[in-house]
């Protein structure tokens, strides 16, 4: 007996992807994740790339599994990271590779764009923070290596509506994704004419957008004869960030939200965008959120430092090079007593536990430092970075993760008093969802160096979001207050005091 009353989020991080199943019982929303693989780059034509494939099956594999957990669900949510994209030539055919954002092509554009259009003008538009991926970039490097391959293209779609495009052969551009390019009309919600003329960015591979919540359509007859059963496409808010905001049973209000994972993304909800001078100088984005929301965030370093960290102890490269796959050097810290042979998130968390208990002073790095996005050896960097600065270099695991740890809660504090400045007033809380909620070192130094209460939970805020969507599309709940209302009901939050 198949259960139908439910829903499959597919949510896709640049780390990891999972299928989690979502059912309201007795006014509790349960979960059941289905599928976990994980995500990572491949280098192709000299650049790092998603690998798509790859993605789209373990995608296929995980709503089959669902059938094996007993569920058929009603409707299927992806969302993935923001501002990548495919281009689709006449044929639907993929032209050229899906470029990772994390690549270096964007190198350089900075310069190219703003002799096209000052920073400024293109923030008051777009309300998009100045960061080297986004996908306006990303076009102004693609117009330079491969002009060719805008020539022949006739669709842009992004990740999570190519995926969807797969599933049911229907195209669209979903809305809270299309605002990360950094070409929308913030104000309008619609892709900003000027910007795309100014930047020569040939007008017809764009369809309008659509709202989250669309029905994008049923999955094609191969796919559900695949996966065991019939089911629809239903558009959630399909930018991961957008998501994960939706789905944060705010307490202590007003509270700043925050969502941990491989990016900090840090900020509020608002009900316009907020494109004025100050809000630019303090590079604040205004990402397109759901019904009519505007997340008014900052992008900050994350757990992709720790993330890093921990591959490079165990010897694995981010990026798999088809000739250097392992090729990660033994690092002095893989030395530490106490680390058993694979090096895991725990260990680093007691590494830093236990040098705050000897009570080492930490080093300081600015972790929105661009050098830090893409690194050959984060740890490296992070050495460096505190050598040069004339600060102590860590010489232990403890010591290097402290830096990261206190580095990262200072990033904190700064992004919330620039909210508090922006908005004229102070914050109650910090509501914490994602995979990084579950950091305790994190959530009690964001604590302890904000001065603030945090709320650690859910942790699968971002699969949660994405289902919220589909309920609400579905008519399980009446609107978006409600779903929260049972978010709060149904998921532990934990309270670290400062
Ligand atoms: C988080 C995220 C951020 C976006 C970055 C790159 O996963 O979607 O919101 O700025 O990835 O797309």
């Amino acid at each position: 007996d198949l259960r139908r009353d439910c829903y499959a989020a597919v949510d896709i991080g640049a780390s990891s992807g999972r299928v989690v199943v979502g059912f309201v019982e007795d006014g509790r929303i349960h979960l059941e994740e289905v599928h976990r693989f994980d995500n990572r780059q491949v280098r192709r034509g000299g650049h790092d790339c998603w690998d798509i494939d790859l993605l789209y099956g373990e995608l296929v594999r995980g709503l089959a599994l669902c059938k094996e957990a007993g569920f058929a669900p009603k409707s299927v949510g992806i969302d993935t990271w923001g501002v990548d994209f495919v281009l689709l030539d006449a044929d639907d055919n993929l032209v050229g590779d899906a470029v990772a954002y994390r690549d270096e092509r964007t190198q350089g554009m900075f310069e190219v764009a703003d002799a096209i259009m000052s920073p400024e003008e293109l923030y008051r538009r777009t309300g998009i923070q100045r960061q080297p991926f986004n996908t306006i970039y990303q076009f102004l490097a693609l117009q330079r290596e491969n002009p060719e391959q805008l020539e022949a293209a006739e669709t842009f779609l992004m990740i999570p509506d190519y995926l969807g495009f797969l599933l049911t052969g229907e195209k669209a551009l979903e809305y809270t994704n299309a605002s990360t390019t950094g070409l929308l009309n913030a104000e309008t919600g619609a892709w900003d004419e000027t910007v795309l003329a100014r930047f020569n960015i040939p007008r017809r591979l764009f369809r309008n957008v659509t709202m989250a919540g669309a029905c994008l359509g049923p999955v094609k007859p191969s796919i559900a004869e695949k996966i065991g059963y019939d089911t629809c496409v239903v558009l959630p808010a399909t930018h991961d960030t957008g998501s994960a905001f939706l789905a944060v049973p705010a307490c202590d209000l007003p509270a700043v939200f925050l969502s941990s994972g491989t990016w900090s993304l840090l900020g509020v909800e608002n009900r316009s965008p907020l494109t004025t001078a100050a809000a630019y100088g303090e590079n604040f984005t205004n990402e397109g959120g759901y019904h009519f929301r505007y997340r008014f965030l900052k992008n900050i370093m994350g757990l992709w430092m720790i993330q890093s960290i921990r591959r490079e102890l165990n010897g694995i490269t981010y990026v798999v090079d088809e000739k250097a796959i392992r090729k990660g050097r033994l690092h002095q810290y893989m030395r530490v007593e106490g680390l058993g042979q694979e090096v895991g998130f725990e260990d680093l968390i007691r590494a830093a536990d236990e040098a705050e208990c000897a009570g080492v002073q930490a080093s300081i790095v600015n972790v929105n430092d661009d050098r830090f996005l893409s690194p050959d050896s984060m740890i490296e960097e992070i050495l460096e970075a505190c050598e040069e600065t004339g600060q102590a270099v860590p010489q232990t695991l403890g010591e290097l993760m402290l830096c990261v740890y206190e580095s990262l809660a200072r990033c904190y504090r700064e992004a919330v008093e620039g909210l508090s400045s922006l908005a004229g007033h102070g914050y109650k809380s910090i509501n914490i969802v994602g995979g990084g909620c579950r950091d305790g070192h994190l959530n009690r130094r964001t604590a302890e160096v904000c001065g603030l209460p945090v709320y650690a939970g859910p942790v699968e805020g971002t699969a949660l979001g994405n289902l919220a969507v589909q309920m609400l599309a579905d008519g399980v709940f009446p609107h978006l207050k409600a779903v929260r209302a049972a978010i709060a009901e149904s998921f532990d939050v934990q309270k670290v005091e400062p």
